[in-house]
């Protein structure tokens, strides 16, 4: 089997019903590494990027919400990177199905998720499905130097001067 990364986003549902280190549980069931983690608030255009193959759904507008918290009033996400033998299939079985409701009720999806009135599938965790999936959504969600392996390759480039926050 080969060794492959996916991502995994515990969305703002996840941290705010504080099911955090269930799912971490959960997905250590893999035996898979954990080569990223970070928690971050999610930026509305990073949402957009990330959801792009789905704009233009019913749902499509909502989903930003919920990924970026709005309708939770909680906009932190926890993203993970996991690595190993088979990882995309591993992670999505015991995410479950999309539809919370067809989702095996063992699963992390099956176990917390619900269907909104609004018919939002407010499913807890994102898991890639795919290779080029998964290595679109860990370039758009980590720098290189933020994963313990050298997964794609990177390259050096000269940081010009610029403003960032630090400590006072
Ligand atoms: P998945 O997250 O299983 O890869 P997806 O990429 O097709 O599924 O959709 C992304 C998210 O959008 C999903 O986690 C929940 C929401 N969603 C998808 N299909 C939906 C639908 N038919 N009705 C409501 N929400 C949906
Ligand atoms: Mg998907």
């Amino acid at each position: 089997m080969k060794n492959e990364a996916t991502l995994v986003i515990i969305k703002p549902d996840g941290l705010k019903k504080s099911l955090t280190g269930n799912i971490l549980s959960r997905l250590s069931e893999t035996k898979l590494k954990i080569i990223g983690a970070k928690i971050m608030k999610v930026e509305i255009d990073l949402a957009h990027k990330h959801y792009a193959h789905l704009k233009g759904k019913p749902f499509y507008l909502e989903l930003i919400d919920y990924i970026t918290g709005k309708k939770h009033g909680e906009n932190r996400v926890m993203l993970l990177i996991y690595w190993g033998p088979n990882a995309i299939d591993k992670v999505r079985q015991i995410a479950g199905a999309t539809n919370p409701e067809e989702a095996e009720p063992i699963s992390i999806r099956g176990a917390y998720g619900r269907i909104l009135t609004s018919g939002l599938f407010e499913n807890v965790i994102h898991a890639s499905s795919d290779l080029s999936e998964a290595e679109r959504e860990i370039k758009l969600w980590f720098e290189p130097d933020e994963i313990a392996y050298d997964l794609y390759p990177a390259k050096e480039t000269v940081v010009k001067e610029g403003k960032k926050r630090i400590w006072r």
